[in-house]
């Protein structure tokens, strides 16, 4: 059995995607797991979204065991684990993250992170990272980038291998330290912060200022009827690449 620190961990040529993939693999050994594959054929988003999948980029889902009230706190901690992994690639632009857990660079996307709810208490993170190529997409709400796209040549399982030593890291930090660790690491690198804003979901939309994150991981907005918590949603209306 192959492992990654203390993650059980299988890479696979190819699987629709690893998001099921790792589902199967954890209800065999019901311990961490960690799936990686070389493609995707059916790699989706949130909200039935397409994720692009081209060969030569990082498709993994990690599954694992969570007292189901912290799901919000382990989707921030997931974006700084992609964030820290992106970041240690000397870019020469600074990521940022969009709540709740997109990795931008120059306002383009690199990374896509998808939480589902596996069988039982335990979740699973699915994390797309654009390591050797930029995708194609038509009319995106976000342009797309890639690792390649700044001259940095690596491949899907070293970027892997950083991305589990982040996570365990971090996992780390929050068990010993707390939530609020986290927290502000998280709003140091936020994409929009203290800028005006715009969150849709499906039942509505609601402008105003990116304040922080509350103790479970919801986004704080200002809005000019006060404060607002947001838990689900697209961050859009950020004009300044580099915001
Ligand atoms: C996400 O959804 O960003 C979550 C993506 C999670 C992908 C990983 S890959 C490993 C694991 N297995 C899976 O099947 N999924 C996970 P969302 O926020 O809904 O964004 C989706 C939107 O991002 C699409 O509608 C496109 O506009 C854009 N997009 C699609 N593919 C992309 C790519 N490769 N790079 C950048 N943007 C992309």
């Amino acid at each position: 059995m192959l492992q990654i620190r203390q993650w059980i961990y299988r890479d696979f040529d190819e699987v629709s995607s690893t998001n099921d993939a790792v589902k199967t693999l954890f209800e065999t050994y019901q311990k961490r797991c960690v799936v990686s594959a070389k493609r995707q054929t059916n790699g989706r988003g949130r909200l039935g979204r397409k994720w692009e999948s081209e060969d030569g980029n990082l498709f993994a889902s990690f599954a694992y065991q969570i007292d189901p009230k912290n799901v919000g706190q382990y989707v921030i901690l997931s974006a700084l684990a992609a964030f820290e992994t992106i970041q240690s690639f000397a870019l020469p632009h600074k990521p940022k993250i969009k709540w709740p857990n997109d990795i931008l660079i120059q306002g383009k996307k690199i990374c896509g992170i998808l939480f589902e709810k596996g069988e039982g208490d335990y979740f699973v993170m699915g994390i797309g990272i654009n390591v050797a190529i930029t995708p194609k997409i038509e009319n995106p709400l976000y342009q797309t980038t890639s690792l390649a796209d700044f001259n940095i040549h690596t491949d899907r399982l070293s970027v892997l291998e950083k991305l589990v030593s982040s996570f365990d890291a971090l996992e780390a930090v929050y068990q010993t330290q707390g939530f609020n660790s986290l927290k502000q690491y998280w709003l140091d690198n936020a994409y929009g912060r203290g800028k005006n804003i715009c969150v849709r979901n499906y039942q509505s939309e609601l402008k105003g200022i990116l304040k922080g994150l509350d103790e479970t991981g919801a986004l704080i907005l200002q809005t000019p009827e006060g404060t607002r918590k947001i838990f689900a949603g697209d961050l859009y209306g950020v004009n300044d690449k580099n915001a």
